[in-house]
C-alpha cells in the first residue's frame, strides 16, 4: 500500500523567510509555508513531515529516510538548487516523485540561478508563483503519486 506521507524539505536560508527580501520572498514565513502544505496535503488526504536545515547532511539525511515512510518529496532547496550534486543524488537515489518549488522566478534572477541541479530528477516543477507554489506543488505531486498508485 502507498504511504499517504510527503516530506517537505526547505533548504538553507529559508527559516529567514518572512523577515528580509519580502520583494523577493513576501511576507510569509517558513511556519505559513508548513501550514499551507499540511493543509494542502490534508485536504488529499496525506500527512507531511517538515524539515527545514542550513546544513547540507541534515537534509541528506531526511531525504534518505522518506525513503521508509514516504511517497514523494516537496523541496525547496534553496541556494543548493544550483551547487549540490549531492543533494540531486540523495534525490536520485531514493527513487520517490519528486516536486521542486522555487518561490522566486530564478529564470528572471541572476544568471548563477538559472541552473538547477535538481531539476531533472524532479517530475513537477513550480517556479516564481511565491509561497502559494507550494500548494500548487502539493497539489501535482499528490497526482503524480495517485496515478502510480493506480498503475
Ligand atoms: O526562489 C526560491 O525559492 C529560491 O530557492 C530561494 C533561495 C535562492 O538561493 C534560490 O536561487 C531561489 C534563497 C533562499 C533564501 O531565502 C531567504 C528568504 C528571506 C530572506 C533571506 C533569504
Amino acid at each position: 500500500m502507498t504511504e499517504r506521507r510527503l516530506l517537505l524539505v526547505n533548504g538553507p536560508n529559508l527559516n529567514l523567510l518572512g523577515t528580509r527580501e519580502p520583494e523577493i520572498y513576501g511576507t510569509e514565513t517558513l511556519a505559513d509555508v508548513e501550514r499551507l502544505v499540511v493543509d494542502a496535503a490534508a485536504g488529499l488526504g496525506f500527512e507531511v513531515r517538515a524539515v527545514q536545515s542550513n546544513h547540507e547532511g541534515v537534509l541528506l539525511d531526511a531525504i534518505h529516510d522518506a525513503r521508509l515512510d514516504c511517497a514523494g518529496i516537496v523541496i525547496n532547496p534553496g541556494g543548493l538548487t544550483h551547487t549540490s550534486v549531492v543533494l540531486r543524488d540523495a534525490l536520485a537515489g531514493v527513487a520517490l516523485p519528486v516536486a521542486e518549488v522555487h518561490i522566486s522566478d530564478v529564470m528572471q534572477r541572476e544568471s548563477f540561478r538559472h541552473h538547477s541541479y535538481v531539476a531533472d530528477v524532479a517530475v513537477v516543477h513550480v517556479v516564481g508563483e511565491g509561497v502559494a507554489g507550494y500548494a500548487s506543488a502539493v497539489r501535482r505531486l499528490i497526482a503524480v503519486i495517485e496515478g502510480q498508485a493506480d498503475g
